[in-house]
């Protein structure tokens, strides 16, 4: 199993890059128009981190993370920093960005939804998410609580951490 998703992640590499980290008009923005609001460890297995900020539609944010993570430990070819891995499956939040990279996700409803019969609950999240990358500006998507996880669905296998500065437009 190990051996084929490595294998995987080579013959992705081989195919060739994606666009990853980045998007949008970004480019009058500078980072002295924003004031660092938190300062936080993003751990690669934890998922989804919670940076304990509510934000709404439309603010501006700027990020810069650094530090390395591995999105499957024991795998050379898992190693990554916040600009991810030049990578994309069907396990990945933001598709179109690279493995693995940092990416926001504003959680704007948890339902429990209660199963008629059994009675078990479920509990569903609905968030949307929206590539950060190593450094730079993002607009925020959506109203709710903004959370930080790199750009995969698997994360139990994963080791490292990104360290995340978070500035808001003052
Ligand atoms: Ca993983």
């Amino acid at each position: 199993m190990m051996r084929a998703l490595a294998l995987a992640f080579a013959l992705i590499r081989l195919a060739g890059g994606f666009p990853g980290g980045s998007t949008g008009d970004k480019a009058s923005l500078r980072p002295g128009d924003f004031v660092l609001v938190k300062t936080l460890t993003a751990a690669g297995a934890s998922g989804w981190t919670d940076t304990g900020l509510e934000v709404r539609a439309g603010e501006e944010f700027w990020f810069e993370a650094s530090g390395t993570i591995c999105l499957q430990t024991g795998n050379e070819e898992a190693y990554c920093g916040p600009e991810g891995i030049q990578v994309r499956t069907m396990q990945q939040p933001l598709p179109e960005s690279n493995l693995g990279c940092l990416v926001g996700r504003v959680l704007r409803e948890v339902v429990i939804v209660e199963d008629p019969k059994t009675k078990e609950k479920t509990v569903r999240e609905y968030g949307v998410a929206f590539p950060i990358g190593k450094a730079g500006p993002a607009v925020i998507p959506a109203d709710g609580r903004l959370f930080l996880g790199p750009n995969e669905n698997v994360t139990g296998d994963n080791d490292g951490a990104f360290a995340v500065r978070v500035y808001r437009r003052g």
